[in-house]
């Protein structure tokens, strides 16, 4: 099985549309772990769906999308549900999402230790093996040795960083973060402002035997003729003017100023780092 796991992507259609041109259909599935972007979303998912696999996803502090929004025939929101793809099922939960009986949790870790038990029932009930079974969530889960003993992988983002961890069973995937935008300029003309994708991904192979293997894939790199002037940000493409070289993978040359407003994520009062 061939994983296509992606994170964090605020929006920033044109930077799926640049991943989208450098990968060949060759998945079994799409795993999304979260801040697609409520706004953006409907593009985001029409592009991924030209891979013509499955896709399942939840949601992250930037989606507010309704949960039963149809997003492609093939793609399936995978909030205290286990949805099979293949060999492996998939289960996970969204960062606020909905729990039963509408019942409310004021911390972050509480709503957390819930969803995973309602996860975990929800596998137990359907008879998977932990073993061939991924757990999504848009922040990482701990305690997973404890609450899921030997499940084969855990992909999440959150926090801007690519990273793989081994802790018994398990491998941790942060795929984060796609939206990865650098500023550049011209070297004789530094005061001209540019930008261009410079987001990562992640290409995750499980064998049958269940040996994982994790690639950290980055969008390609066509800004040769600039100069990096700056650190990356990771807040979506508002109102940031792309070079030439990845305006193709845009609407209208340079990333659209819609609304111009930042309602997404912005209720959340998070640490720095995470979006
Ligand atoms: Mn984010």
């Amino acid at each position: 099985m061939k994983i296509l796991a992606i994170s964090d992507i605020h929006n920033n259609v044109a930077c799926v549309r640049k991943l989208r041109a450098q990968e060949a259909n060759e998945y079994d599935v799409i795993a999304i772990a979260g801040d697609i972007g409520s706004r953006a979303a409907a593009d985001i998912f029409a592009t991924l769906a030209t891979f013509e696999c499955p896709i399942v996803y939840v949601h992250g502090n930037w989606d507010r999308m309704p949960d039963d929004v149809t997003l492609g025939a093939r793609a399936r929101l995978v909030h205290l549900k286990a949805v099979k793809v293949g060999s492996l099922t998939f289960a996970g939960y969204s960062f606020r999402g909905p729990l039963p009986g509408r019942r409310q949790l004021s911390g972050t870790a509480e709503y957390g230790r819930r969803c995973r038990a309602l996860v975990r029932a929800a596998l137990r009930k359907s008879g998977t093996d932990l073993q061939r079974c991924v757990l999504l969530a848009h922040d990482r889960a701990r305690h997973l040795d404890r609450d899921f003993p030997n499940l084969l992988l855990h992909i999440y983002g959150h926090v801007h960083t690519f990273e793989v961890l081994r802790r018994g069973a398990t491998t941790y995937v942060n795929a984060s973060a796609l939206d990865r935008i650098l500023p550049v300029a011209r070297a004789h003309d530094r005061k001209r402002l540019r930008h261009v994708n410079a987001g990562n991904y992640a290409v995750i192979e499980v064998g049958r035997g269940g040996k994982v293997s994790v690639e950290c894939r980055l969008l390609r790199r066509n800004y040769q003729e600039w100069t990096v002037t700056g650190r990356s940000t990771s807040n979506g493409p508002v109102g940031k003017h792309l070079i030439p070289e990845d305006a193709v993978f845009a609407d209208d040359g340079s990333f659209a100023r819609i609304g111009e407003n930042r309602h997404d994520g912005s209720s959340f009062a998070a640490p720095s780092g995470r979006h």
